[in-house]
């Protein structure tokens, strides 16, 4: 490191001029990720130096974790579901199987996963020591469910289905998996990352959440749909016991047990999560929903009308295609299939679609 430090303009021109060479969010078609709601920001700046991993020492901001996982619970229809505020949808799911595994008590346990799950099982399996049965896809790429019924043996710990997959943003059979689940007296883990700051605020949508009985857990993500600040994930589950089952002791924090992963834990970005929810409320999360399902419908017309196929017909805000030519500096990206992806977020306006699709069209005339 340097022996004597830098004066603030000079580090900061130097700062600038890397975040400049980051892309702008106006041609980013690729990612979960948004740019936060001004309230988010202003919510995070508040709380910038909290850490929930010392609740004692930080009430307030302890009691705002605790409303956000009662507002998301009432949201899937669980109003007094337990949970907490993660770094994302690779630490719920890796949580959600450690509980999983954690009450099953097997020794040499496995999990059921679709095809199209996200690579945190990846990591969630490699960690927990899980052997990865891959479920197969239907047609229009969301889990056969037929198929997980000969996959269970006497040492299948849990069954995972996801709500908005990562590359097709389609919904996988919850209502299906929850009865196989109830049938065999498995975990049944949703990973609602992507979709569960959509779905519920549709005007018809697949069920996927509490109100399936069979459902333990859910990860759902406010960095994603939900406009915080990164880095904001909450799992929520069914029972408190399958939380307590993670617990460990922490003798000299200011609480005497904590179940989750992470030790030190931002709360700005998790009260950033909260300042969206409860200034939008259901009806403004509902017309960004709306504006992002037009917007995705308007891509999908337009790429069609140029003969671009859609890959298939999605439940959410991301839209597939037949491999076409991308001009720079549109980032798009491409499925393991090779379909081009294109995630309709906030900050993908209406304005932006048409230039991309004008764009498109130029350039595959
Ligand atoms: N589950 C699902 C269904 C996901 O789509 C993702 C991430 C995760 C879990 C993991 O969430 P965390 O990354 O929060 O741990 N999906 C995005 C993806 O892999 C993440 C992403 C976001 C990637 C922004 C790129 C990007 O620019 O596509």
């Amino acid at each position: 490191m340097r022996e004597k430090g830098q004066p603030e303009d000079l580090l900061f021109s130097f700062l600038q001029e890397k975040r400049r060479q980051d892309i702008n969010h106006n041609y980013i078609l690729s990612s979960m990720c948004t740019v936060p709601h001004p309230v988010a920001v202003r919510a995070h700046v508040l709380f910038m130096e909290t850490n929930l991993g010392d609740p004692g020492l930080f009430p307030g901001t302890s009691s705002l974790e605790a409303l956000l996982v009662e507002r998301i619970g009432s949201l899937f229809h669980l109003p007094g579901a337990c949970g907490y505020a993660t770094s994302g949808g690779t630490e719920s799911n890796i949580q959600a199987l450690r509980i999983a595994k954690c009450l099953s008590r097997l020794s040499r346990p496995n999990v059921i996963v679709p095809e199209s799950a996200h690579f945190s099982f990846q990591k969630a399996c490699d960690i927990l020591g899980l052997e990865m049965r891959t479920a197969p896809l239907d047609s229009g790429y969301r889990m056969d469910a037929g198929e997980v019924p000969s996959l269970i043996d006497q040492n299948t710990c849990a069954i995972v289905g996801v709500a908005g997959t990562t590359e097709y943003g389609v919904v996988d059979p919850i209502g299906a998996l929850s009865d196989i689940a109830l049938d065999h007296d498995i975990f049944l883990h949703v990973d609602a990352a992507f979709g569960g700051m959509v779905l519920p605020f549709m005007e018809a949508c697949p069920s996927f959440d509490f109100s399936l009985p069979g459902v333990s857990s859910i990860a759902v993500d406010p960095h994603k749909m939900g406009m915080s600040t990164i880095p904001a994930g909450v799992i929520l589950v069914r029972d408190r016991e399958f939380l307590s089952s993670l617990s460990v002791d922490t003798p000299y924090l200011s609480v005497k047990q904590e179940f989750t992963l992470s030790g030190t834990r931002p709360g700005g970005s998790v009260v950033g999560a909260l300042a969206v929810l409860e200034y939008l409320g259901r009806e403004g999360m509902a017309d960004i929903v709306a504006g992002c399902m037009k917007n995705t419908w308007r891509l999908i017309d337009g790429m069609e009308a140029f003969g671009i196929s859609r890959a298939t017909t999605p439940d959410v805000n991301v839209a597939t295609f037949e491999p076409a030519r991308v001009p720079p500096p549109w980032r798009v990206s491409w499925t393991r299939k090779g379909h081009m992806r294109i995630v309709c977020m906030p900050h993908v306006h209406a304005s932006i679609i048409e230039t991309f699709l004008k764009d498109i069209g130029d350039s595959n005339a």
